[in-house]
């Protein structure tokens, strides 16, 4: 079979990958994941209504990521693709919460364990959601998981944390609720009606609610930037923000269009001034190509060696 006899090689890109992350002093990666979202809402891509000032204070110096797209309009499948950085179909996991999880191919496993048996302790706060069987992918996973219960203080982490104040079920209100005074910060008059929704009442006001879930997203992602330097944290991590998928209004979750699928994804900019790593002689394009490069290098191995 193709995973047995590329099995060598493998072996030898996770070896590679651990000697590549255990050789200098490894940065902390933090992803941080506001669900169901596209681009549509967010000032930093356009969208002056969804003002966001911690993920825009966020990519400022980093990389903000112009045309990412999803691979599926929906949860189980985009995350599993997410965590696997494999193609759902190719593995049989494209389907929405099936009755029974794929099996990922020998030898494979979801992204995190790679990094959790390079010694990293890795946590997920807290939605998981993949069509797969996994392995031992978590340090810890559940509502309470944090960097902060890592062994020592100097294990490097792997932390990622979901928000779901975004999520679809947040747009699931009363009619009451939208005569409710002080129900909206945004205001439903100033929203701009994309063409193929009907211009109502309902409509700007459920468009207006949708940006002030970002809001809330923004001050989830401020709450854990906040804690990162309170831990001085911050100089030695990479953080991603990015949505799972587009959302929320009708057209885009759940379907394929462009208001389904185009994510924001922005990096921020560490780890310039940190003192380890320029001790380590990691310069901040080292840090801006090389580390990425490696990871998706290593992905790239996978995936010509067979798991796709
Ligand atoms: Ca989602």
């Amino acid at each position: 079979m193709i995973m047995n006899r590329n099995a060598p090689l493998l072996t030898l890109a996770i070896l590679l990958f651990a000697s590549i992350v255990q050789s200098a002093d490894r940065p902390n990666i933090v992803w941080i994941l506001s669900e169901d979202n596209s681009i549509h809402y967010l000032n930093l891509y356009g969208y002056p209504l969804g003002k966001t000032p911690a993920i825009e204070s966020l990519a400022a110096e980093g990389i903000v990521f112009n045309h990412a797209f999803s691979c599926a309009p929906v949860c189980s499948v985009a995350r599993t693709t997410l965590m696997s950085g494999m193609y759902a179909p190719r593995i049989g996991f494209q389907y929405h919460r099936q009755l029974q999880l794929a099996n990922l191919p020998d030898g494979a496993d979801l992204f995190p364990a790679y990094l959790r048996k390079a010694g990293y302790y890795t946590t997920n706060n807290s939605k998981e959601d993949y069509n797969v069987v996994e392995g031992k992918v978590w340090d810890k996973s559940s509502r309470k998981a944090s960097w902060r219960k890592r062994p020592t203080p100097e294990t490097p982490f792997f932390h990622m944390q979901t928000t779901a104040v975004s999520h679809e079920g947040r747009l699931h209100f009363k009619a009451a609720e939208m005569k409710r005074d002080g129900a909206l910060q945004t205001d439903p008059k100033a929203v701009e009606v994309a063409p193929y929704h009907p211009d109502t009442p309902t409509f700007r006001f459920t468009y207006a609610r949708y940006f002030d879930r970002m809001k809330a997203a923004d001050a989830e992602v401020q709450k854990i930037v906040g804690q990162l330097k309170q831990d001085g944290l911050l100089e030695n991590t990479i953080i991603f923000y990015f949505g799972d998928h587009g959302g929320v209004l009708p057209r885009s979750k759940g379907y394929v269009y462009e208001s389904g699928l185009h994510v924001p994804l922005a990096r921020s900019a560490c780890c310039a001034s940190s003192p380890k790593v320029a001790q380590a002689g990691w310069s901040r394009r080292w840090y801006s190509s090389g580390w990425i490069r490696q990871l998706y290098r290593f992905r790239s191995n996978c995936v010509e060696s067979g798991w796709r």
